[in-house]
Parts: C-alpha cells; structure tokens; sequence
C-alpha cells in the first residue's frame, strides 16, 4: 500500500497510526512548495488534490482522515485504537470528528490557505481572523474534553491522533499555548516512539 503525504500537514496523524499499528506501507511525500498535491500525476490518482491517501495495490485509494483511521483500526485489532466500551468509542469519534471537520477544515484552514475560501486579496485578512477564532474556540473545547490523565479517552486511540496534528499546529506553527488538558496531552504523545519516528520523518525532529 502506498501512503501519500506532506511534511507537517494532518497526514502527521495518520502517519502515527500507521506506525502504531505496523501496517506495511511505501511512503511518498509531497512537496506542496512545489504544489505537488495539484499536478497532474497526483491529480490522477487523488482528483480532491489532497493528503493524507492511501492507495491500494490494486490502484483502489481512500481518502478522508476518520475513512483511514478507521480502516487501520478494523484492520489491526490486536492494536485496539478504539475503546471496547461503545460510549467511550464514540467519545473518540466525538473529538476526531470536531477536530477534523471543524477545528481543522473550518479553523485552521482559514488561517493557512485563506485563498481557498475567497479569492479577493484584500479579505484575507479577514478570513484569517474569522479561522484563528474557530481554530481557538475549537481547541479551547477539546482541551475541556480531553480526559486530564492518559490520552483522548482513557488508553491510546484513534482519537489521539487527529488530536496530536492541531496541537501540532498550535504549538509549533502559531506558537500559542496549549489549552485546558492538550497541554500534557502533547507531551504525552511526544513521549510515543510512534510520534518521535514520524516528526522526525517529517523533519521536525
Ligand atoms: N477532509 C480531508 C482533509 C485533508 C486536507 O485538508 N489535507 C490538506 C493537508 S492538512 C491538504 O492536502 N491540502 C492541500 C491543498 O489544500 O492544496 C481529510 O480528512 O483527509
């Protein structure tokens, strides 16, 4: 299987659930300096112009970060990334689904990409605001959610993961604090080999 991604972007997550689980992969990164997300090459594989991807040996791909982390999930279940309890499952999906398709999509995107949201110039500054405050209203409220000791939900999840990549963000690329429990949450993560290994792939290490 091959596994698309870009250094530092939400990929960061999957990366770790692939180095948590030991799935077999051949990683191929992409250098959106040079925009490789949109060329024609990869467009062909990925028409949605995006990571993280995995393409399968019979050229079939899934994209989306909770269609991936789920599928490693089923895949690996000796690797038990969600918890049995099917409340607590679902608190995972809670916070993994806030984090991708709000505080992600709706907060920082706005902040990195405004282009992608109005193509006037003169209102990305706006439309920068209009994300950081998501981004930060987003984070505040994971940081309330986020269990205080241990990861997301209690043991290691999938939830961790999607919860790693904004704190990343925040942290290295806003240089903000951490709110409420991410704090410690981040550190703990930074403690997993799985993390140290893929930062340092990433060239963040
Ligand atoms: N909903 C998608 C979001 C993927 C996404 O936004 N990826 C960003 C990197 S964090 C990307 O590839 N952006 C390329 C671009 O916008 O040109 C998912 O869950 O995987």
């Amino acid at each position: 299987m091959k596994f698309f991604y870009a250094n530092g972007t939400c990929a960061l997550g999957i990366h770790i659930l692939l180095e948590e689980t030991g799935a077999a992969y051949e990683p191929h990164r992409l250098d959106f300096a040079k925009q490789e997300q949109k060329s024609p090459g990869y467009l062909a594989i990925n028409p949605k112009g995006k990571v993280p991807l995995f393409q399968f040996d019979d050229g079939s791909t899934l994209s989306e970060f909770q269609a991936l982390a789920t599928w490693l999930h089923l895949t690996h279940p000796d690797k038990r990334l969600l918890p049995a309890d099917p409340l607590a499952a679902a608190r995972a999906y809670e916070l993994m689904d806030y984090t991708v398709g709000t505080v992600h999509s709706l907060g920082f995107s706005r902040i990195s990409r405004p282009q992608n949201f109005s193509p006037a110039p003169e209102s990305h500054e706006a439309v920068k605001a209009a994300g950081l405050a998501t981004f930060e209203q987003g984070m505040a409220w994971l940081g309330s959610k986020a269990s205080a000791e241990g990861f997301a939900v209690g043991d290691f999840s999938l939830a961790d993961a999607a919860l790693f990549y904004v704190e990343f963000w925040m942290a290295e690329r806003l240089k903000k604090p951490l709110p409420g429990h991410l704090a410690n949450h981040y550190a703990r993560m930074k403690d997993r080999p799985s993390v140290q290994k893929v930062l340092k792939i990433h060239g963040f290490a």
